[in-house]
C-alpha cells in the first residue's frame, strides 16, 4: 500500500494505486537475489576473518533498492549511507570487485582502502557509501543544486536510515533543498532501529515522512518489504522531483533481519519478532510467486546468482592486497604537514 502525503496536510495520508504492471518480476527477482546471496556470502567470510573493518548487512531490506533502482535513471546521482552493498550492485557496479573491496583487496572499487562502507564508483553516479550518520545529506543536497543549475533533468537521490533523520543534517538538508527547490528525493530505509534502539524511543515521531509537512515537500510511505509498493511509490515521488517541482521524501517502512553490524548481540529485540518479519521476507516472497509459474526458470536464476557470486568471491580471494608503496595514496594531507602527492610542505 502507498500512502501519499500532500505538502502541507501531512496529517491524513491519501491512499494511492500501488500497481505496477510493467514491473518484471522475473527481473526484480533476480536483482534481490543477487544482493542477498552478495550479503549472506559477506557475512560468512567476515565470520571466518578473510574480512576485516565494519559490516552492516540490510538482509531483508533488498526491496528497497530494487524497487527504487527500477525508477531512478544512470545519470541520477546516487548517494548512501554505510549500509550500501545493494545500492552498489543495483547501480550496476560489479559483484567482484565489490567483494574484493570488502576483502581489502587492490582490485577492491576503492581500491581496498575504505571497506564495505565506502562502495563507489563516480561513472555511475554511485557517490557511497558513507559512514557518518547523516552527513552525507547536506553532500547530495550539493549535488541536486549542481543538477539543477547544470543538467535540467537529472535529480539526487540520498538514501538514509531513519536514525540519520533525528541528526541536525536532515534539518539543515531538508529546509534548504525545500527553499530552493533542489531536485532531490529523500529515501529513507526505516528498518525500526538506530543501532540498538527502536525508533520509537529517539524519535518523537517516528514516521519520516510526517516531518516533510515542516519543509512544505510532499511524502510517500511504502511496505519496504514489497518490491512492487516501493517502485509505485518511487513512480510517484520521482515524478514529482524530476518535473522539478521541488524535493520530496520517500519512506520505505523495512526490516533487518541480521544485527546493526557483525558486532551486533542483538539484545535489544526478541528473536520471535524477527522470525515473524521474515515471513514477509521480500525475496522469498517474490520467489514463492514466481516458483508457482515457472519453478525451472527459478532454480535457473538461483543457479547463474550462485556461480555469480561464487566467482565474486573467487576473485576477490585471488586478487593481491594494496602494495604497501601505495599506502599514501589519496592523501591529500598528513597531519605533518607533509602532502604526500608532492612530498612538499603545504
Ligand atoms: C554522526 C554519527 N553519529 C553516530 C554514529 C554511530 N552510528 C553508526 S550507525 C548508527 C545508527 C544509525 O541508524 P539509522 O540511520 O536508522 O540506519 P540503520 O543502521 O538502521 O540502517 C549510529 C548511531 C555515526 N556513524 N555517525
Amino acid at each position: 500500500m502507498v500512502f501519499a502525503l500532500s505538502p502541507h496536510t501531512a496529517a491524513a495520508p491519501n491512499v494511492v494505486a500501488s500497481a505496477v504492471p510493467d514491473l518484471d518480476a522475473w527481473d526484480v527477482y533476480r536483482a534481490m537475489l543477487r544482493v542477498r546471496r552478495f550479503e549472506e556470502l559477506a557475512g560468512q567470510h567476515y565470520a571466518q576473518g578473510r574480512i576485516g573493518g565494519f559490516l552492516h548487512l540490510a538482509i531483508g531490506e533488498e526491496a528497497v533498492c530494487v524497487g527504487a533502482s527500477s525508477v531512478l535513471q544512470p545519470h541520477d546521482h546516487l548517494m548512501t549511507h554505510y549500509r550500501d552493498h545493494g545500492w552498489a550492485l543495483v547501480r550496476g557496479m560489479d559483484a567482484g570487485r565489490c567483494m574484493a573491496e570488502l576483502f581489502g583487496k587492490a582490485t577492491g572499487v576503492s581500491g581496498g582502502r575504505g571497506g564495505s562502507m565506502h562502495f563507489a564508483d563516480a561513472g555511475k553516479r554511485m557517490w557511497g557509501g558513507y559512514a557518518i550518520v547523516g552527513g552525507h545529506l547536506t553532500l547530495a543536497t550539493g549535488l541536486a543544486w549542481a543538477a539543477k543549475v547544470q543538467e535540467p533533468g537529472t535529480i539526487a537521490c540520498v538514501v538514509f536510515g531513519e536514525g540519520a533523520s533525528n541528526i541536525g543534517e536532515f534539518h539543515e538538508a531538508a529546509n534548504l533543498a525545500a527553499t530552493w527547490g533542489l531536485p532531490i528525493l529523500f529515501l529513507c530505509e526505516n528498518n525500526g532501529f538506530g543501532m540498538g534502539t527502536r525508533s520509537e524511543r529517539a524519535a518523537a515521531v517516528p514516521d519520516v515522512a510526517r516531518r516533510a509537512a515542516a519543509y512544505g515537500m510532499p511524502a510517500w510511505q511504502v511496505d519496504g518489504m514489497d518490491v512492487r509498493d516501493v517502485a509505485a511509490g518511487m513512480r510517484e515521488a520521482v515524478a514529482f522531483v524530476r518535473n522539478g517541482e521541488g524535493p520530496a521524501i520517500l519512506e520505505a517502512h523495512t526490516y533487518r533481519f541480521r544485527g546493526h553490524s557483525m558486532a551486533d548481540p542483538e539484545l535489544y529485540r526478541d528473536k520471535a519478532e524477527v522470525e515473524v518479519m521474515k515471513e514477509r521476507d521480500p525475496v522469498a516472497r517474490i520467489g514463492a510467486e514466481l516458483r508457482a509459474i515457472d519453478s525451472a526458470r527459478v532454480d535457473e536464476i538461483t543457479a547463474e546468482v550462485e556461480r555469480e557470486m561464487q566467482a565474486a568471491v573467487e576473485f576477490a580471494e585471488s586478487s593481491p592486497f594494496p602494495d604497501v608503496s601505495t599506502l599514501e595514496d589519496g592523501i591529500v594531507a598528513r597531519a605533518d604537514g607533509i602532502n604526500p602527492s608532492t612530498r612538499s610542505s603545504r
